[in-house]
């Protein structure tokens, strides 16, 4: 198959970031097929000429050590054809024998809509299963519930203007300042032009986000739904409804305010509930009440959990009582994760949904789609969702699986037994730009995909905002984007000539076309004015909210402006909501623990994780620790300590924490087995899920909680990636080449033979210990470039980490420097600058304490001095942490 040309020879294009779901603009200058430098796109409605640290690092983590550049068969390897036809082969059999729900694919908002689409089209209507699931069940499936539950359609009310015009933002289980920090950025913008603009805060931990919160309310976990339960019940006692709203345009609100009643009659109620202070609490009913304009962002810390669609109703309800929706500064918002989560909720690529908010549940979609398709085999049930997808694999019951663009070995609950389930299926086929994740490296067989500036497409944003996804450089190696690998897999299987297209526009308009099919208004999505789109409209097209009609063909900022819903009597439904406790409650002796995002690492680090600018702001796996733990648990801030429960055992280093409540501690999702040994929260994560939606309760997992005692500890400097033979080790990357930190509960005999062990190329070593072997450092040269330094220290003392010398690793030391390594002392000229706190102009702690001692006495001013916090933003609530 060829290649469809590449886009252009321009050297400055405007495209779409690749990470979250804010989806900002972006411009990237290019030269000699190379990204060389990145900035926000001036005119992009999502940013306005903004990017976070991640967005203005694309061009640095352009270039992976680890890209995969062939199609690898049972590790080698082999040409496109062979690749397609074995799966194919192996595909057709599984089926012959075992029918199609013996196959499933599972997908990611990380791929494109276009590859979404065929994706989608090529299981349910060809091969005849709804097994095709998602990692968007792992993120956005509640929110996508309760909205069909409440508005008859998965659709997001508002935009992002309205997080802006709004007189209230309250912001449940988000951390924005981390996830979006571009959203963040324009909230803190517009609190700083209206500081009547109230911001609250509704998350267990005191978070970076809390900076801009007028009102922080740490709210015991997983009591969300009780809290909206209880300011239900309050808006009714205070007559602070919306009597003709609830009248015209809802049904169901008696039974829901009887329900939220009946558990949380008063705000003392509520407040004993959600462990709040009753004063606090009632000032924020009270702001809710009191206040027309109302936005209700709310994310993972809802979503996430075994009852996330009620908590998810329980706060709409509030909305839909008070009319606080569908007007501009006024909505319950759901804020999507993936760059393009929302796109893959358009085309239906989810086991519970058929296509283009059409479902299972009404046979006449059944029909039309089939017709629209005309599909030889249509899956006429809904398929299995993602955790029960894996335990169906487990089982042996699905033999064959194709995962693209995402690494459930890590990401899904109970992580190891996902692994294990892989390692004992038939046929796992991965579709990745990287050839080494931990889902990777299970497979038989290795599909290598085009990624960001290769790649070209559509991605919708949290605001339904469409853009396209640029494919200006040409794929490196033999990587193809992953719609033609699909549909070449589909025309091995014998369906070819229904996927034929020669252009992404081409999968496009089909796409467009079925969503305004029969539609007349009733199905939330339709894009139906972009179905006659042309290839050159489509390449530049301008960012643009669906719905996209001949009613609205500039596209629709805000839904229900009229007070109608998708449902069929036009009206929102209110659901009575029974809150519940998590599905799992601590023993005396445990502690919860939370999971989440840091700053600059994107999910399982497969690109983050390469750029050590990313690596800056935090470079290992931590557990967060409320001080009274510390004590209770006999923990040590910056020591070691192990998470556990049954299954699995998670090491991180100490973080005093007085952001966390007692008796809750908080771990980093990113860290795998790619960078750390036994450092991946999922392996400890139990696979409850929400009955509705099934999404998993990432945010509450019960876990025993002890120091690690180690005999010794210290870093390893390398040039190569290798994997050190300790208990513990956490790999870090550098310009030129590793840092692994490394602890273990025994001594080696002999440290020299241990790091000899490790690199027998080498045989040019020096090496320096203490008679009483409480230290050890040692230095490993290949023709005169330093390759290799250890430095370890024993019992409790720490070997001192030195950031100038990680700068002299890949380079040539001379005779007289080598002892300036030994000795451990920065040559002259050489600056030690500590922890990176500005990522963007790799401004350390170390400048930053420095320059505060020299007379730099607000955030501003050592922006001014140093450039710290100047460029995206992201460290400002720590440099405030400094004047603290
Ligand atoms: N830097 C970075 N940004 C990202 C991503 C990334 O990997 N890295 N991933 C993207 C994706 S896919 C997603 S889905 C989004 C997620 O974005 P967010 O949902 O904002 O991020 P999380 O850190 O998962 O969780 C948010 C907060 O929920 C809180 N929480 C835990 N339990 C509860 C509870 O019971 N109630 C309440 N109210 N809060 C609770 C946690 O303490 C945490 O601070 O981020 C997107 N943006
Ligand atoms: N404990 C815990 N676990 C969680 C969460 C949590 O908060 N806590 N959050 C959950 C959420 S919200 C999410 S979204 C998931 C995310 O989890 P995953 O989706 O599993 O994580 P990623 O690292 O984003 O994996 C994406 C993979 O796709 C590859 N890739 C990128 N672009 C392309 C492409 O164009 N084509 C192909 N074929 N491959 C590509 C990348 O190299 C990478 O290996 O994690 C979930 N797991
Ligand atoms: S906020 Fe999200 S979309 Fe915008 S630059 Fe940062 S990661 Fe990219
Ligand atoms: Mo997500």
């Amino acid at each position: 198959m060829s290649m469809p040309e590449q886009l252009i020879a321009s050297d400055t294009v405007n495209t779409t970031c690749c990470y979250c779901g804010v989806g900002c603009g972006v411009t990237a200058t290019v030269a000699n097929q190379q990204v060389v430098s990145v900035s926000g796109h001036q005119q992009h409605p999502a940013n306005k000429g903004r990017l976070c640290v991640k967005g203005s690092s694309l061009h640095e983590t352009q270039q992976s050590p680890d890209r995969l550049l062939s199609p690898m068969l049972h590790g080698e390897p082999v040409d496109w054809d062979t690749a397609l036809g074995y799966g194919a082969d192996k595909f057709r059999a599984i089926i012959e024998e075992h029918g199609p729900d013996a196959v499933a694919f599972y997908l990611s908002g990380q791929l494109l809509t276009e590859d979404y689409y065929v994706a989608n089209k090529l299981m349910k209507g060809f091969i005849g299963t709804a097994n095709i699931d998602t990692n968007s069940r792992l993120c956005m499936a509640s929110a996508v519930v309760a909205h069909k539950r409440a508005f008859g359609s998965d659709a997001v009310p508002g935009c992002y203007e309205d997080l802006e015009q709004t007189d209230l933002l309250i912001l449940v289980g988000s951390n924005m300042a981390y996830a979006h920090p571009v959203i963040y950025q324009r909230v803190a913008k517009a609190k700083e032009e209206r500081p009547e603009l109230k911001v609250v805060v509704l998350d267990p931990r005191r978070t970076a986000t809390c900076e801009l919160a007028d009102v922080h309310l740490p709210l015991r976990p997983g009591t969300d739904a009780f809290f909206f339960n209880g300011l239900l019940n309050f808006l009714a006692e205070q007559n602070s409804l919306d009597a003709a709203f609830i009248r015209d345009h809802c049904t169901g609100f008696d039974e829901a305010l009887a329900a939220a009643r009946a558990q949380v009659p008063s705000l003392n109620a509520a407040a004993g509930h959600c462990g709040l202070d009753a004063q606090e609490l009632a000032q924020v009913y009270h702001w809710f009440a009191g206040t027309d304009k109302v936005v209700t962002v709310f994310s993972q810390g809802v979503n996430q959990s075994s009852s996330g669609v009620d908590k998810g109703n329980a706060l709409i309800n509030c909305h839909l009582a008070t009319g606080k929706i569908g007007r501009p500064g006024a909505a319950p918002f759901s804020i999507t994760g993936q760059p393009n989560a929302m796109g893959g909720r358009e085309v239906g690529g989810l086991a519970n949904q058929l296509a283009a908010h059409m479902g299972y549940d009404n046979p006449d979609d059944i029909a039309r789609v089939e017709a629209f398709w005309q599909a030889p085999n249509m899956a006429r049930k809904e398929g299995l969702k993602a955790v029960d997808m894996f335990r169906a694999i487990e089982e042996g019951k699905i033999k064959a699986v194709w995962i693209m663009a995402t690494n459930p070995a890590v990401t899904l609950p109970e992580a190891g037994r996902v692994r294990r389930a892989l390692e004992q299926c038939e046929l796992v086929i991965v579709s990745d730009c990287i050839g080494n994740t931990d889902t990777a490296k299970l497979a038989h067989l290795v599909l290598p995909a085009t990624t960001w500036s290769e790649k070209h497409g559509t991605v919708t944003n949290s605001e339904r905002c469409i853009s396209v996804q640029k494919g200006f450089l040409s794929a490196p190696g033999e990587a193809r984007h992953d719609w033609q690998i699909i549909c070449e897999f589909a025309g091995k299987l014998g369906y070819g000539e229904h996927f034929t297209y020669p252009h992404q526009v081409d999968i496009f308009r089909e796409h467009a076309a079925l969503s305004a099919l029969d539609n007349n208004g009733q199905r939330g999505f339709n894009i139906g004015a972009l179905a006659a789109i042309d290839r050159a409209e489509y390449d530049n097209l301008r960012p643009i909210r669906w719905p996209v009609t001949t009613e609205a063909p500039a596209g629709t900022d805000r839904l229900f402006t009229d007070g109608r819903f998708f449902t069929p009597d036009g009206r929102a439904r209110f659901v009575p909501i029974q809150a519940k406790a998590p599905g799992l409650a601590p023993a005396p002796d445990q502690v919860v623990m939370n999971t989440g995002r840091i700053r600059d690492q994107w999910h399982t680090m497969s690109r983050t994780g390469t750029a050590a600018k990313l690596l800056g702001h935090v470079d290992e796996p931590y557990i967060d620790v409320h001080p009274a733990d510390i004590q209770r648990f006999g923990l040590t801030p910056g020591d070691l300590a192990i998470l556990g429960n049954g299954q699995a055992r998670y090491y991180g280093r100490v973080k005093e924490a007085a952001s966390q409540r007692q008796g809750e501690v908080f771990v980093p999702m990113h860290w795998n087995q790619k960078y750390a040994l036994a450092s991946c929260a999922d392996d400890l994560v139990n696979a409850l899920v929400d009955p509705l939606s099934g999404q998993p309760e990432f945010k509450h997992t019960p876990v025993t909680v002890k120091p690690f005692t180690q005999a010794w500890n210290g870093f390893l400097l390398s040039t190569g990636d290798i994997a050190p033979a300790c208990e513990y080790w956490a790999k870090i990357t550098l310009a030129g080449g590793y840092k692994f930190r490394l602890a273990d509960g025994r001594l080696p005999e002999d440290w020299l033979a241990w790091l000899k062990a490790l690199y027998p190329a080498i045989t040019d070593w020096v090496r320096v210990s203490d008679s009483g072997g409480q230290f050890f450092r040692a230095a490993g040269f290949i023709d005169g470039v330093l390759s290799v330094v250890l430095s370890t220290a024993t019992d409790k003392k720490s070997a001192p980490e030195m950031r100038w010398l990680e700068d002299q690793l890949n380079t040539r030391i001379d005779a007289n420097a080598r002892f300036a390594i030994l000795a451990g002392t920065p040559g002259a000229g050489v600056e030690d600058v500590g922890a990176i706190i500005c990522s963007c102009f790799q401004v350390g702690e170390k400048t930053i304490e420095k320059a505060i001692a020299d007379g730099c006495g607000s955030v501003e001013t050592l922006g001014e001095r140093i450039k710290c916090g100047t460029n995206c933003g992201s460290c400002i609530p720590e440099l405030k942490g400094f004047f603290k």
